[in-house]
């Protein structure tokens, strides 16, 4: 495996390359451009430039996260083909730059949700956290303003603002949409992108949605392995792979996630792994923990194990952090608990190896 730490750029991360490189057993970042509007072409030297950033502090640069998907092509408008080729010319130029997995979400309107950035735990840090209790009564626009607000001034993955100003016209554009539709729009999307993926080397990784039921109404189509098995089968290849992302699929503790690595991973289907705790107080309430497996609901030496049962040598990352410390930053995207949490990780694959000792 590649052990990776996600990282917003020279401009928009307060965490440095350096302190990065400092954790033990950091390969790589996982990085992205988040300058350029979703639907438009990524260009080759950006993505350049941040590998030799990376480079110069003894990490690689071959993960993005995400190239997001345009909402035409997830609504299915007539405009899609021209964003569609737009991807297809940023997988390629991505290659060009020396990617190697792309993850990658077919979420409608919202990336994902949470009803609190800082919920405070017993010992002073808070995480996020998500009750669906505190959904219900809310309109989108009030979500949206609530986490906006909340951000510490960061703009948070997935909530670019230029979305968010049109979404009632959104939910207008998805009324009458069901999986089923959502799923066909996914399924032509793929048939065009994954072949050039192949070609040109690239693993795609769709992640699951987060959290994986349906919001304000919404469609979500990743949300458990029945789900998984039919995008498996839209595009019969690697590259059309999977992003395993613990604290999403977690949350619904009827997923048995290392079966669903062994399972995918068979197939040579899981590209990239987040890996985060949660704990789950009941159906759709939830907060996010360290990852220790001793104070979540998830057996995090489980999920490690299946990860190195299938020889699992793409990236994983650690996956949001609470915030302690005392520190302020990005919700989720803190340095010190997901230093921890990557330093613990390595720990888990360190004894596993040991033990099993193949690679
Ligand atoms: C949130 C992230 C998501 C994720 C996308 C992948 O913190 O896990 O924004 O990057 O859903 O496309």
């Amino acid at each position: 495996m590649r052990m990776t730490f996600r990282w917003y750029g020279e401009k928009d991360d307060n965490i440095t390359l350096q302190q990065i490189d400092q954790i033990p057993g950091m390969d790589g970042i996982v990085g992205a451009l988040f300058d350029i509007p979703v639907g438009d072409v990524w260009p080759v030297e950006p993505l350049l430039h941040i590998k030799e950033e990376a480079a110069k502090h003894n990490l690689v640069f071959k993960d993005l996260e995400s190239i997001n998907v345009h909402e035409d092509i997830k609504l299915g408008l007539p405009s899609r083909d021209k964003y569609i080729e737009n991807y297809i010319q940023s997988l390629k130029n991505a290659a060009k730059a020396g990617i190697e997995v792309v993850c990658y979400n077919f979420m409608p309107i919202f990336d994902w949700t949470r009803t609190d950035l800082a919920k405070p735990l017993y010992d002073g840090s808070t995480c996020l956290a998500y009750d669906y209790h505190l959904v219900a009564g809310k309109t989108p626009q009030d979500m949206a303003r609530e986490i906006l607000d909340n951000s510490n001034g960061f703009v948070l993955p997935g909530w670019e603002p230029e979305r968010l100003q049109e979404l009632s016209h959104l939910f207008e554009q998805y009324e009458g949409m069901d999986e089923d539709g959502l799923r066909k729009n996914l399924a032509y999307f793929l048939k065009a992108v994954v072949p050039v993926a192949e070609e040109c080397g690239i693993k795609m990784g769709i992640h699951p949605d987060d959290p994986p039921i349906s919001v304000f109404g919404l469609p979500r189509i990743v949300k458990n392995e029945a789900d998984l098995d039919k995008i498996a089968a839209m595009v019969d290849s690697e590259s059309n792979g999977f992003t395993i992302c613990t604290g999403s699929l977690g949350s619904n503790r009827q997923n048995d996630i290392p079966h669903i690595i062994r399972k995918f991973g068979r197939q040579h289907r899981v590209q990239f792994v987040h890996l985060r705790n949660v704990q789950v107080h009941e159906p759709w309430v939830f907060n996010e923990v360290a990852h220790k497996s001793a104070i979540g609901s998830l057996d995090m030496f489980e999920i490690a194990k299946a990860l190195y049962d299938i020889h699992f040598d793409g990236p994983i990352r650690p996956d949001h952090g609470r915030m302690i410390w005392g520190e302020e930053g990005r919700p989720g995207y803190g340095l010190y608990d997901r230093a921890l949490g990557a330093n613990y990780i390595c720990g888990l694959w360190d004894a596993i190896n040991r033990l099993c000792g193949q690679f």
